[in-house]
């Protein structure tokens, strides 16, 4: 390209051919210099833009790694490190919000998960009635 531009240019003055008219080789020079570096800006915006899709590529790949199960990306994941959760419920995250024996009371608040009548273990322990253990009996091992 530079080459077949200088072929065209012509160094001599019209007037006096001993003499090169350098003003219009600097302007022609001048010519291929701003395109060459037209050329080189364009070639940076091409790069910048694969560039931009590479970076959009890896911000969806560690979007999705980061996403576990529950397909939600951090940023949106209230419990980014619970695959259950995307949200802080009653229980928190990492703790599931089940209620074992249906008492209405969840496992995270019931110190009886497994006893629907009792939520603490009062006097005698979960899985036993408190007034059962606290029955009297007599010498023969009846309860009055
Ligand atoms: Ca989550
Ligand atoms: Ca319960
Ligand atoms: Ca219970």
């Amino acid at each position: 390209m530079i080459l077949a531009r200088t072929v065209r240019l012509n160094y001599s003055c019209p007037n006096d051919p001993n003499k090169i008219d350098f003003g219009n080789v600097a302007a022609e020079l001048l010519k291929l210099i701003a395109i060459m570096i037209i050329r080189q800006i364009v070639l940076i915006n091409v790069m910048m833009i694969q560039i931009k899709l590479i970076l959009e590529n890896m911000v969806v790949a560690l979007q999705t790694l980061t996403a576990i199960k529950d397909n939600t990306p951090n940023c949106f994941d209230k419990c980014p490190d619970d695959p259950n959760k995307i949200i802080y419920e009653e229980c928190g995250c990492g703790v599931a919000n089940t209620d074992s024996d249906k008492d209405n009371t969840l496992d995270c608040f019931d110190s009886c998960p497994n006893d629907s009548n009792k939520i603490e273990p009062g006097k005698c322990g979960c899985g036993i009635v408190d007034s059962e253990c606290c029955k009297f009996t007599n010498s023969i091992g009846m309860a009055y």
